[in-house]
């Protein structure tokens, strides 16, 4: 595993941290390295049943690092859907297929497509210093690694567009307000409440996350008669869940219930 990005697994959660702290967790190919590596690691080991993806240091994550990805090209054509099919597009594919949830913990400032992979997580939290920027169109850039897709489905298309094009540097506040970000945590507690959320995911049935997860990544495009049949289909194999008996049984006999996150 690249130093650029640790993992480690803590009651059921797998913890990876961007670790390039002094260049605010800008991507270069040895993050990208340690990112494949951390996902491979979760998608094959089954006792992992939820992710927390964080930043060290005072950044979370300042996009692609314009000193390594992107430097000394300015006078060369550059193509820069290379390293979007190679690194940004499976990873935010990655993310939001993944049958367990994913926890962006915005720790510091999220650029670029920092930004993006932060919003492409499952529940997106912030500390209240965190702030956001679509840093793109500094440097001639559009939005990627989902920006398009992510910001008007969450805020809509005037802010959306306004984000983009503008590039102007978001508050957490005014995330929140915005509604990318689920809810925002005190600096001080920031670590600590977010693996807490993230064990609270990692304790909960599994599948049944699972099934929401693939059900509401599908609604985007989705018809509503679509919709409803693919959570009747959903439903049904919930219903043959371990979970979903226990969760029942603790209902009726008044105890916590003690979620396994097996399949059927
Ligand atoms: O081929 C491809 O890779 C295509 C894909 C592209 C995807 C993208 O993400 S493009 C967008 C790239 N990101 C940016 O344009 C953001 C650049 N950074 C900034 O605008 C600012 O640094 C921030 C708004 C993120 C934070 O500002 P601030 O004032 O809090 O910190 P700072 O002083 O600017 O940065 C601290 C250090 O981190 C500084 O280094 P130094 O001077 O202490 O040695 C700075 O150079 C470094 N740093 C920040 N961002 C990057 C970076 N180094 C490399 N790459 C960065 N993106």
């Amino acid at each position: 595993m690249s130093e650029a990005v640790l993992f480690e697994i803590r009651d059921a959660v797998a913890i990876v941290t961007l670790n390039r702290p002094d260049r605010l967790n800008a991507l270069n190919a040895d993050i990208h390295t340690g990112l494949r590596d951390a996902f491979d690691r979760i998608e094959a080991d089954d006792s992992i049943r939820a992710v927390l993806l964080t930043g060290a240091g005072r950044g979370f994550c300042a996009g692609a690092d314009l000193n390594q990805s992107l430097v000394g090209e300015a006078t060369q054509k550059r193509d820069l859907g290379e390293s979007l099919e190679r690194d940004y597009n499976p990873l935010i594919r990655r993310m939001r297929a993944l049958p367990k949830p994913i926890v962006t913990a915005i720790n510091g400032v999220a650029a670029g497509a920092g930004m993006n992979i932060a919003l492409a997580g499952d529940v997106v939290i912030a500390a209240r210093s965190a702030n956001f920027t679509q840093a793109f169109i500094s440097i001639g850039m559009m939005p990627d690694a989902g920006g398009t897709f992510f910001l008007p489905r969450l805020i809509g298309e005037a802010r959306a567009r306004a984000l983009a094009m503008l590039g102007e540097t978001i508050t957490a506040e005014q995330a929140l307000s915005f509604g990318l970000v689920y809810k925002l945590l005190d600096d001080a507690t920031f670590q600590d409440e977010s693996f807490t959320l993230a064990a609270s995911l990692a304790a909960k049935p599994t599948q049944a996350l699972a099934a929401i997860k693939q059900s509401l990544n599908a609604s985007a495009t989705n018809t509503l008669d679509t919709q409803l049949d693919l959570e009747r289909d959903l439903q049904r194999q919930l219903g043959y869940t371990p979970d979903f008996a226990e969760g029942v049984a603790a209902f009726i006999e008044k105890r916590p219930a003690k979620f396994t996150g097996k399949a059927a």
